[in-house]
């Protein structure tokens, strides 16, 4: 009988520990990512709107922080102060982010809009088989003008951008990698060159430019354009799209020695706290319906062919935003360049914004 009742108290006391420990975790998953989504995105990259449309039908609370590089978001994620459940890196970034295993492989079966993306952008070398990423938007690198204050100049060469008549009236993204890139092109060069006499080349020629840069600007470039503090920009294609709505005079051309073509794509960090919410939303931004709200919103091109199909068609046949594949056969994907290189462009790029100054 004795040992009967130490049997039952010892089963007691076990299932007691096992209940205690149970809650203690599922507290602890509440604390820690079980009822919040952390999510770390470009600025000016979301419709916040569907934020809290997410919200309502998951239950969960969105914690959203933004950055405005690669690098600055490489910096972030590779420090892991904090943790992360969905991030939008750039190709070049995620291929980084692989290769020191910051990442981790999606569950393909909790993302079945996968199948609303174009193929086009599926597959792509920076991530064979989209084993870590899933599209979000994409684009290309350009110059946006406006034709009453360039006096019928064509913007169809990089090197328009050396011409005089432009003194101070460039605004220039704030990336190393687009405006090394762009001096690179203009150069006829790779925006992937890892030759140490082109790239002082291209730092020569970009200090050549400072005269016509009136400033390396961040979001603010869209505003600043649409309301016609300068003449030209370099930008994203995307943030030419969303000038353009505000302004319609300006136009956008992507010149003919190549340029960029980019992918930001959605991928969950190995430190994620709430892997399963972070599915739930990249599934969620992969609806036609709130892929289209999206692209409305921010104006970038989505990959998206049924949420294409819901926006208006002088967006959706615009083909300075939605070029067709010959044209985007001719520009270049930024290679990961490893971490010495990209730390060494990052640096010429410093140089030329010091020497501007
Ligand atoms: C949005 C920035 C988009 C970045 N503000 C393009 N890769």
């Amino acid at each position: 009988m004795k040992q009967l009742v130490n049997a039952f108290l010892a089963i007691m006391i076990t299932a007691f520990a096992l209940m205690y420990l149970g809650s203690w975790m599922n507290s602890r998953e509440g604390y820690s990512g079980g009822n919040t989504l952390t999510i770390y995105n470009w600025g000016d990259y979301v419709d916040p709107d569907l934020l809290k449309e997410f919200e309502k039908e998951t239950g969960l609370t969105v914690i959203y922080q933004t950055f405005d590089s690669n690098e600055a978001m490489l910096t972030k994620v590779e420090q892991g102060g904090t943790t992360f459940d969905v991030v939008i890196p750039s190709d070049y970034a995620i291929a980084k982010m692989k290769e020191e295993n910051l990442l981790i492989p999606l569950d393909h079966s909790k993302v079945p809009n996968l199948k609303n993306i174009d193929a086009r952008f599926m597959d792509l070398s920076f991530d064979p088989g989209n084993k870590y990423s899933v599209p979000y938007f994409w684009g290309t690198v350009g110059i946006i003008f406006n034709p009453d204050m360039t006096q019928g100049m064509d913007f169809t060469s990089w090197d328009s951008l050396w011409d005089s008549r432009l003194k101070n009236n460039i605004f220039l993204v704030d990336g190393a990698r687009e405006v090394m890139g762009m001096a690179l092109n203009s150069l006829h060069y790779s925006v992937n060159d890892r030759d140490e006499g082109h790239l002082q080349e291209a730092l020569t020629k970009l200090n050549r430019l400072s005269p016509n840069v009136k400033a390396i600007v961040g979001d603010e470039i869209k505003m600043l354009l649409a309301n016609e503090e300068a003449a030209v920009g370099i930008v994203w294609s995307g943030d030419a799209s969303e000038i353009m709505d505000e302004n319609d005079k300006l136009d956008y051309v992507v010149p003919e020695e190549g340029s960029n073509k980019w992918f930001d794509n959605m991928v969950i960090p190995r430190t994620a706290d709430n892997v399963d919410g972070a599915h739930k939303f990249i599934n969620f931004m992969l609806r036609p319906d709130v892929a289209a709200k999206n692209a409305e919103y921010v104006g970038y091109s989505t990959p998206n062919i049924p949420a294409l199909e819901l926006l208006p068609k002088e967006t959706s046949e615009d083909t300075r935003f939605y070029p067709p594949a010959e044209i985007t056969d001719r520009l270049e994907v930024y290679d990961n360049l490893g971490k010495r290189m990209l730390a060494h462009y990052n640096e010429l790029f410093l140089k030329f914004k010091m020497n501007k100054k």
